[in-house]
């Protein structure tokens, strides 16, 4: 290490106060799950790794709650209203120098100038979509979702939460010091513009020496949808060839929230969301209700009642869906509850447009869909409009999460080749919690390499 020059990132993380003042908003989300056991940590020291031979820098970013998650979520689905902010933003498990007792907690790389480096970025935030940007570089895209993307340089990236690229960076300056810095983007239009700016005032220079200059990561204001259009928008496949260019079904999803009726004797206490009523969510107006039984049983052992193959392929009702909402939204939107998957033949080429609404609040949502990754052929504001759409039939980039833009729409491809019942949903957790979700069903082909394999000999009973 004698002759390496050091550069020393130092992974800073974007918060701001006015966020937390935000907290009784109707867009607010909050965690979920058996995937929060990780965020259940104190705040501790981990071990910094010196990069001088090593090629590859992965940070994991996520979000910080002081209290237990699952006790969270549980007070927060039983109030009926929005979970709460996160208390502080982590990369690698760190909060940085800029909340109260943790000045020293730092998340620092060693880096040598002139190299390149491998970044891995992962979003393990539960509720919260964010930028990511290091002071003074530029990044290279070179992959997304586990798939190679034509190279794509950017000063920001915006990673939704499940979402992985990777990124390729080069230090500018010796002897310099640079921060590296998360933010969070939040797209609802509620959301007040006198909170822009405040991400970027935040940012300090970390352990700078007398000779280093210390630059400030600069992020995108929280609600920059023109910067998070840039980047999708930018990203390419570097080998499209299984692209399907005929298409067998043709799917309409809309995303959105819903508010359910109160019907609690406590209304004070269960129906805290917007007008007195419940938050839901839904996908083509369905709201996913867990099932007793895991699909994907239900549907190999033939066990009846837990599920039906009714998913509508298109919204049972056509309406401007992004600003034909009221202003002043009911208390009831009306989805309907239930456990429906929509079923696909074997080998069967999808297109599937996800529409964002405004029925409560348009919003980027990140939808992600198991067992599939998918080609996103085009994407706009607006309601989808199959005359005026533009699609990329050469070169569009395979993802398995698509954050669908704010009050708009993206058009995905996929061939149904894996056989199985396959979730998607809304990658921000909460909206998964009120059910912004559904299940492909899809059916054997010939053959035992087209036909769904016996559960594994270790697969738990409970
Ligand atoms: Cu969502």
């Amino acid at each position: 290490m004698s002759s390496c020059l050091i550069v020393r990132l130092s992974l800073l993380l974007s918060f701001y106060t006015s966020y937390a003042l935000a907290a009784s908003h109707t867009t607010k989300h909050w965690p979920r799950g058996a995937s929060t056991r990780f965020y259940e940590f104190k705040v501790q020291k981990t071990y910094v790794t010196k990069l001088c031979n090593r090629k590859e820098i992965i940070t994991i970013n996520g979000e910080y709650w002081h209290k237990n998650v699952l006790k969270i979520e549980k007070q927060v689905l039983a109030s009926g209203g929005g979970p709460p902010i996160a208390d502080a933003y982590l990369i690698n498990g760190h909060p940085g120098p800029l909340y109260n007792c943790s000045s020293n907690d730092v998340y620092q790389i060693d880096v040598v100038p002139g190299k390149t480096y491998l970044l891995r970025i992962i979003n393990a935030a539960l509720n919260m979509e964010h930028f990511f940007s290091i002071s003074n570089h530029k990044m290279t895209i070179v992959e997304a979702g586990g798939e190679y993307m034509k190279p794509f340089t950017v000063d920001q990236l915006m990673i939704t939460p499940g979402r992985r690229p990777m990124s390729l960076s080069m230090p500018t300056s010796p002897s310099a010091e640079y921060d590296m810095a998360m933010g969070p983007y939040m797209s609802a239009p509620e959301y007040s513009l006198s909170r822009t700016s405040q991400p970027l005032r935040i940012f300090q220079y970390t352990g700078a020496s007398l000779t280093s200059v210390g630059l400030p990561a600069e992020l995108p204001s929280f609600n920059d949808n023109l910067a998070v259009k840039s980047h999708l928008d930018g990203l390419r496949s570097l080998n499209a060839s299984d692209l399907p260019l005929e298409i067998d079904n043709n799917l309409f999803f809309t995303i959105g929230l819903n508010v359910e009726k109160c019907h609690s004797a406590t209304p004070n206490k269960s129906c805290q969301g917007p007008n007195g009523g419940v938050f839901a969510a839904s996908m083509n107006n369905i709201t996913f209700v867990k099932p007793q039984v895991a699909l994907l049983q239900a549907y190999y052992d033939s066990i009846q009642g837990h599920f039906k193959e009714n998913f509508p392929g298109v919204p049972m009702k056509i309406y401007d869906f992004v600003n034909g909402a009221p202003n002043n939204f009911p208390n009831d939107t009306n989805s309907l509850n239930d456990t429906r998957v929509k079923v696909l033949e074997y080998g069967s080429r999808v297109q599937l447009i996800l529409q964002d609404t405004g029925t409560v609040s348009t919003e980027n949502h990140p939808i992600h869909l198991h067992g599939y990754s998918f080609y996103v052929v085009g994407s706009g504001t607006g309601n989808y409009n199959p005359l005026t759409a533009k699609l990329n039939l050469v070169d569009p980039p395979y993802l398995n999460t698509i954050g669908v833009s704010v009050g708009g729409w993206a058009a995905l491809r996929f061939t149904a080749d894996n056989p199985g019942v396959w979730f998607m949903h809304c990658h921000l957790e909460i909206h998964t919690s009120w059910g912004l979700s559904m299940a492909f069903l899809v059916k054997n082909g010939k053959g035992p390499l087209e036909t769904l394999p016996h559960p594994p000999s270790d697969l738990p009973k409970c």
